[in-house]
């Protein structure tokens, strides 16, 4: 994190480091000063920190898939929800450990290992729409299955789909595609988790330039064990040759198992997941061919993170694939079982539980479709939508599967039941992929600095006298001291019955760029160390594209004529409702002086704690 932050100081505003006579690299010095246009994107969440609305990814709903592509898909719902129903067997899997080779064996003949890869090399050339209506179907039913197939081709050798070249591609999709090979993304380290850039592995050109000596070890690998062919990122030396200064910087490698030195250790005990394989790799000495090298060297960091940004649809999409069958669950348990001469159903609680999941469910559904149909469509900047998905998803799984079981009662305890499984496997999905804390984090400081740099735009721009600039600006700040909404009305956009909410969304648009400007204004480059109010706007955030995606599924089911047209309507303008308090409550705390001394109190606590070994207060008992 700590290079996302310095960035992050280091392009947020100019005046503040004049002022302050920070030091900073003459790197950063040259970013900061350079008078570089702001940079433009059509991403509606980038957008929205500068509290402006750019519907062109959001409205309307995409509809991306041909009829052929259609077809093609819907003729697999059936047989792979039918494999998974009377074939496979998630308890037995998570009780041995393993999926078992005849699984493995059908799996592969549905090609269920190069879903995405093309059909000349020997996949089934699906769109990231069509992986992610599979995925959802798989996440319904067995999650251990899911992440083995998941880390092959999600990120396993979704770089070498990304940015293999041509031989690349050639030698090595055909082998992933068939699942004769499987493969796994290596970038944990023992001493870098979150951190990714601070990975230690090496990989150093030998004097000829034929090869790499790679070394180092990785962690907590998936499918680490099982897999043949692994994407390694290593640091390598790279020479700057306007400076002469040699500097590491990740680079990526194709590493296959037979390469002399790969090693990977026995399966780690985990609580969940547990049919899908976890084990550390290790390389030592192994001579990685240059033609191995993914992308250019030392551009391996982006090369990571594009593949995480990549896949994350498809941890949307097939958690909303588990919470649909876990609401059916909770359903038959509340329309079945009767206490105090009732059946569940009729009880307030029971249905505020149930609503909850349901909504949760259709924002997460709505955000998948609506991320996999704008990557489809060409877009490129959709890093943080990604990243939302990816939070919203697996907190509301995480949310959906503890109600579930609580509506079973003691029941929902018992292995018997099958949801405790269900819930031991959903816990790893808001730690890895990038923990939701370092996600949170990401969301705010990558949109704060895009607004910081068009922040200091407009500085400049007022400096040199631009009156339009000065106006626009003033006209703005205006507007929202006196509460009135800054974003125009998206309502030729939305169907008519959603007007409200979508008014709702303007407003909040508008009030959350007017934040951004506050902590960008107030914090300067100090923002970067208020990590309580980067996780408000975070959540902000979150509830902001939540709102975007579900107004906007729903206009096209009013306006398509859906049969469930109305109860969508139910369910987006209550989310709107709860969303735009939620977003009301994050942005006023993000200035009130009664919450950020809360925040200054929850610091104290943490630190005293931290301090003492443990908790401090002395034991009621005195014993
Ligand atoms: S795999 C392990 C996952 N690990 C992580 O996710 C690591 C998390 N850490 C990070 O993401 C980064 O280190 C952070 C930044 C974000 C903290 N997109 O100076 P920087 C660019 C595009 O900010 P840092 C696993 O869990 C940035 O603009 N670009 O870097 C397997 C900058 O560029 P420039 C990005 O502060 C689980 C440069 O990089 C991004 O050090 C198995 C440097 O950035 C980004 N996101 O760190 C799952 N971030 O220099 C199986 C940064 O040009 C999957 N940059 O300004 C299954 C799924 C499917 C399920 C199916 C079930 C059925």
């Amino acid at each position: 994190m700590a290079s996302l932050l310095l960035r992050s100081a280091a392009t947020l505003i100019r005046p503040c480091l004049q002022r302050s006579n920070t030091p900073v690299s003459s790197v950063l010095l040259s970013r900061l000063y350079s008078d570089k246009k702001p940079p433009e994107t059509d991403s509606f969440v980038m957008n929205t920190f500068l509290g402006r609305m750019n519907t062109t990814e959001v409205f309307p709903y995409p509809d991306v898939m041909s009829t052929e592509e259609r077809e093609n898909i819907a003729m697999f719902v059936d047989p792979v929800n039918k494999f998974f129903e009377e074939v496979n067997d998630a308890a037995r899997n998570d009780k041995e450990e393993t999926v078992p080779p005849e699984i493995m064996a059908q799996l592969k003949d549905m090609g269920a290992f190069g879903l995405q890869v093309p059909t000349n090399l020997k996949g089934l050339g699906l769109t990231n729409t069509q992986y992610a209506r599979l995925t959802e179907i798989i996440g319904g039913y067995d999650l251990g299955v899911g992440i083995m197939l998941g880390a092959h081709q999600s990120i396993g050798f979704k770089g070498i789909l990304l940015f293999g070249n041509e031989q690349q591609k050639e030698k090595y999709l055909p082998m992933v595609a068939s699942g004769e090979k499987i493969a796994a993304y290596c970038l944990t380290e023992p001493t870098s988790g979150s951190d990714a850039n601070s990975i230690r592995s090496r990989a150093v050109k030998s004097d000829d330039g034929k090869h790499y000596v790679l070394n180092g070890g990785k962690i907590w690998i998936s499918n680490g064990g099982i897999a043949d062919i692994f994407t390694v990122f290593a640091q390598t030396p790279v020479l700057n040759p306007a400076t002469g200064e040699t500097k590491d910087k990740v680079s990526a490698f194709i590493v296959e198992r037979s390469f002399p030195g790969v090693t990977s250790g026995p399966p780690e005990k985990k609580m969940g997941i547990k049919a899908s394989n976890t084990a550390e790799v290790h390389f030592d000495n192994v001579h990685v061919p240059v033609e191995n090298l993914l992308g250019g060297e030392g551009e391996g960091f982006k090369v990571a993170m594009n593949i995480l940004n990549n896949g994350r649809f498809g941890m949307a999409s097939a958690l909303s694939g588990t919470m649909r069958k876990l609401i059916s669950r909770a359903v038959d348990q509340v329309s079945n079982r009767v206490q105090f001469g009732n059946k569940l159903e009729v009880y307030g609680v029971v249905r505020e539980k149930l609503a909850r999941m349901t909504l949760a469910h259709f924002v997460t559904e709505s955000m998948a479709y609506l991320l996999s149909g704008n990557m489809d469509s060409g877009s490129v900047e959709f890093q943080l939508e990604a990243a939302i998905s990816k939070i919203y998803g697996s907190e509301a799984a995480w949310m959906v599967a503890d109600e579930c079981i609580q509506l079973h009662g003691g029941m929902g305890f018992m292995t018997e039941c099958g949801l405790e499984r269900v819930m031991r496997d959903l816990r790893i999905f808001r730690i890895f992929e990038g923990s939701n804390d370092i996600l949170r984090l990401f969301i705010s400081l990558t949109g704060l600095q895009f607004a910081g740099k068009h922040l200091r735009a407009v500085q400049s721009s007022i400096k040199s006298g631009d009156v339009n600039t000065l106006f626009s600006e003033g006209f703005k700040r205006t507007k929202r001291v006196m509460g009135m909404s800054t974003v125009d009305s998206i309502n030729d956009q939305v169907h008519h019955k959603l007007a409200t909410s979508a008014n709702q969304m303007a407003q909040c648009v508008g009030e959350f760029g007017g934040a951004c400007d506050h902590l960008l204004m107030k914090y300067r480059k100090n923002i970067i160390h208020e990590q309580f109010l980067l996780q408000r706007l975070a959540n902000a955030s979150i509830d902001l594209y939540g709102m975007a995606a579900v107004l906007s599924r729903t206009s096209k089911s009013l306006s398509d004529g859906s049969p469930s047209a109305n109860h969508e309507l139910l369910l987006a303008t209550t989310f709107c409702q709860q969303a735009n308090s939620r977003i009301k409550t994050n942005l006023a705390s993000l200035s009130a002086r009664f919450d950020i001394e809360l925040d200054s109190s929850m610091a104290d606590i943490a630190k005293a704690t931290t301090e003492n070994g443990g908790v401090v207060s002395v034991h009621p008992l005195r014993i």
